[in-house]
């Protein structure tokens, strides 16, 4: 394979430049909101001020009157289309406009379509609303009280705010280890609730055209083939009939998977209008209203032998799902993958339970690179084996070393039935040791410390499970999560691949073209990659999960080598000999032993779109597909370091490096991975130091605006220092293995893991993110605070 390290087209794999950064970075991108049809009108939503209330009622006529409206739409008048609820993605229901209740503020309540953008935002000033105001359900922790206002009355016989009991591992045996064990440490935690915020808002456009009644919905979607066949199904629309495009998507971060209210009322517009409507939301819109992240209350015990032997996991989890079950997750795990929480360790038992609960808070909770929850998994596992090496006075690199999986444990089935396909942890941790020259930190430490300077050094190891996922095993409301991928080489040798994943700033049109290039040997600027159009792509169920190279990234190559093995029959036949005796040498057959005589894929190609007289049942063209069904998930895994200063007057926390070792098998493109990196560990930074989207007492949202929810720019992010191994997947016909999430799952516990052992001599065990300086200052002062 090329490992080209210039920036120069390699054929295959290798550092290249992005090929969709000719648009972007000349502002030539095409997003929703570029989109202007011709008669197009533009919609707006109605949101709830309140967190919970009854809705007595609602008069539309002012906005009705006002010049430039077309429609007003709410949910009495949805209900009358059967489309005033929808189903979530979690055997739930949400409402598209609320009929009854709102049930977290912001939530939609009725929709302008208007000539323009901004009368259509006028006119829900016009509209008047009679709230009963209710008292709201904010803490999790009290939402199970007998005395807590019931959320969800709307559910016949619903009498508490209880979703879901869920847990796996085993209880006995690991109850067991804990009461044989020499140490056990207790520790609870909160991984606080926090936005993907992406650049690009949600949005839609959606057109029924009123002549072949086809529905046509641009929109930033993730997924835009489970889109569709979720549109038809939920409205009963005719498949062939509905068109889902997403075009150029700014950031999605899990924040566009879902279907959302606007969407569906952008489609509604369309209908009562037949004209084309847009929704586009604000910024505020998209931080109170769309799917949040996180919200896990962790209570977490670890259980060693005095030597630092790990033995046994367990945890506790309280899950704040908010006002409707809308996580996005294959449906059998309702705590998403979270139960991979025994992370990289090599243990004996594991038991982990997971309660949800409904909250007067905005639905989501699978979103922000979390690789189905398995973010709140590594922060609990990695925050633990540090609280135990505190206990233990041992160092936190030498208690990782001790209890990593070793290679030889490959496939490794871990305690609660994950099976790890490939990995070589102990020699990742090394190398971030080494590049982050660990020993020598440590002396730094002891003498900053002697001068009473606080710094600290943070570790965290680790195991990402991606590429959702096995039919047997996993499905998304009842369809299945193959991927589907083709290839088409035309006359020329110029090829064109089609996907049913979804690059929201991932790089597809580079890499995938990469991945046939690797395979045909067709130079990858030769291969154009057609995504985000269910009319012109294969179905499949989109990107998230980090699953697209595992899952797409297969199916992309398995095409691929059945265009080559065509290709060798078509050779064959040019060159009037058997196709055994050809030989394959990247974009070319040769007669075996004989380099002079042979045809490219370009002559291949011609020939096969020619007069070539190929062999009885084999047909012309040289085009394959594939539809593949992953036999199971990768395991990128990595080693991560983080040195931080902690101002002792002022508890400001300064992130001083980072050394970041990834493992995601080989690298399609190098580059285009460290970018995947560097984005994650900006993420880890800004969830472990400021980011939080907090609540006052009436549920009111105190994060919905980039002044009040911190993301973190550049000032924030040390220089990345980054590494890698190369442990290839055994199962992936390439060996690849995702990394989109990687560095959004690893970091933060590095960074909260090196903040707390910079607080050391306060005797501060552990303190929740967001480490704030108030937050920092509080846990020096020995005072429990949460924000
Ligand atoms: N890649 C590679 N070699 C590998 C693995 C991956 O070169 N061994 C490349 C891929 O080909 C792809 C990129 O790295 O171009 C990420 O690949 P992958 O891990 O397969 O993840 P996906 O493409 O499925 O992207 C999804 C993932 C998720 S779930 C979130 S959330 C997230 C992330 O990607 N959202 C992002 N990274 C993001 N990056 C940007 N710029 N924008 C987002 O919204
Ligand atoms: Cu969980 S965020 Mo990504 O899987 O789209």
């Amino acid at each position: 394979m090329t490992t080209t390290e210039n920036q120069a087209n390699p054929i295959g794999f290798g550092r290249m430049l992005r090929k969709e950064d000719a648009r972007f970075l000349r502002g030539k991108g095409n997003y929703v909101d570029d989109l202007n049809l011709p008669g197009m009108l533009h919609g707006a939503v109605l949101r709830s001020p309140y967190a919970h209330a009854r809705i007595k009622s609602i008069d539309i006529s002012a906005a009705q009157a006002h010049p430039k409206v077309k429609a007003v739409i709410t949910g009495e008048i949805l209900e009358t289309l059967n489309l005033a609820w929808i189903p979530s993605l979690s055997h739930d229901v949400v409402a598209v406009l609320a009929t009854d209740k709102v049930r977290f503020q912001g939530q939609e309540v009725a929709f302008v379509v208007a000539e323009d953008r901004y009368s259509a935002r006028d006119a829900l000033e016009l509209i008047e609303v009679d709230y009963e105001v209710l008292p709201p359900v904010v803490d999790a922790k009290k939402a199970l009280d007998k005395d807590a206002p019931v959320i969800r009355d709307d559910i016949a016989g619903k009498v508490d705010n209880f979703i879901f009991d869920w847990e796996s591992g085993d209880k006995a045996a690991t109850d067991e280890v804990f009461a044989n064990a020499a140490i056990v440490v207790n520790q609870d935690m909160l991984y606080p609730r926090v936005h993907p915020a992406p650049m690009e808002t949600c949005g839609a456009v959606a057109y029924m055209d009123p002549i072949d009644q086809k529905l046509t919905i641009y929109s930033t979607t993730q997924a835009p083939h489970a889109h569709r066949t979720l549109y038809a199904l939920v409205a009963g629309l005719p498949e062939h009939k509905l068109r889902v495009v997403s075009p150029d998507i700014g950031g999605g971060f899990g924040n566009k998977v879902g279907i959302y209210p606007g969407y569906v009322l952008a489609i509604v517009g369309s209908i009562l209008t037949k004209r084309p409507v847009k929704w586009m939301e604000d910024r505020s819109e998209n931080l109170m209203s769309t799917s949040f992240a996180r919200d896990y209350h962790m209570k977490g015990s670890i259980a060693a032998s005095a030597d630092g032997k790990i033995l046994g996991l367990r945890v506790d989890v309280l899950a704040d799902h908010g006002a409707f079950n809308n996580t996005a997750q294959p449906t059998k795990f309702p705590a998403g993958f979270f139960h991979v929480f025994t992370g990289s360790y090599d243990l004996m038992a594991a038991h982990c339970s997971v309660r949800g609960v409904y909250t007067n808070k905005a639905p989501g909770g699978v979103a922000y690179a979390c690789s189905f929850r398995v973010t709140e998994a590594v922060y609990l596992v990695e925050r633990m084996v540090d609280r135990l090496a505190q206990e233990l006075k041992m160092d936190p690199a030498e208690l990782r070393m001790k209890n990593l999986l070793r290679p030889e444990q490959f496939p490794y089935t871990s305690p609660t039935g994950w099976e790890y396909d490939s990995g070589e942890y102990p020699r990742a941790l090394r190398l971030a040791m080494d590049i982050a020259g660990y020993e020598e930190l440590r002396k730094e430490q002891a003498q900053k410390r002697a001068k009473g300077e606080l710094m600290g050094i943070g570790i965290s190891f680790f195991t990402e499970t991606v590429g959702a996922g096995p039919k047997r095993h996993m499905d998304i409301l009842g369809l299945g999560m193959a991927d589907g991928c083709e290839v088409r080489v035309h006359p020329t040798g110029k090829a064109v691949v089609r996907l049913s994943v979804q690059s929201q700033g991932q790089g597809h049109e580079t890499t995938f073209a990469q991945i046939v290039s690797e395979v045909t040997g067709i130079p990858p600027e030769d291969i154009d990659v057609v995504h985000g159009d269910t009319d012109n792509t294969p179905f499949g169920l989109g990107t998230y999960g980090s699953r697209s190279t595992p899952v797409s990234g297969a199916a992309a190559a398995i095409a691929a080598r059945r265009v080559v093995d065509k290709a060798r029959i078509v050779a064959s036949a040019m060159l009037e000999c058997a196709p055994e005796d050809l030989e394959w040498e990247k974009g070319r057959f040769n007669i075996k032993g004989d380099k002079s005589v042979g045809k490219t894929m370009a002559e291949i190609a011609l020939g096969a779109h020619g007069t070539v007289e190929l062999p009885e049942g084999v047909e012309g063209h040289l085009n394959a597909e594939c539809v593949y069904d992953p036999p199971n998930l990768t395991y990128p895994f990595g080693a991560y370091i983080c040195v931080v200063d902690v101002d002792p007057a002022t508890a400001k926390v300064s992130v001083r490096r980072f050394i970041a070792v990834d493992d995601c098998g080989p690298r399609i493109n190098p580059m285009i991975v460290e970018g995947q990196v560097h984005g994650g560990l900006a993420d880890g930074v800004g969830m472990a130091l400021m980011e939080v989207i907090a609540f006052d007492e009436d549920g009111n949202n105190l994060g919905a605006s980039f002044m009040d929810y911190l993301i973190p720019t550049s000032l924030e992010c040390p220089s990345w220092e980054t590494g890698a191994t190369v442990t290839p997947s055994p199962h992936h016909p390439l060996g690849l293995k995702g990394v989109g999430e990687s560095a959004t799952v690893g970091s933060p516990p590095a960074v909260v893991n090196a903040v707390i052992d910079a607080l050391a001599p306060y005797g501060v065990k552990h303190a929740d993110m967001p480490l704030t300086p108030a937050q920092v200052w509080q846990a020096m002062q020995g005072a429990p605070y949460r924000t």
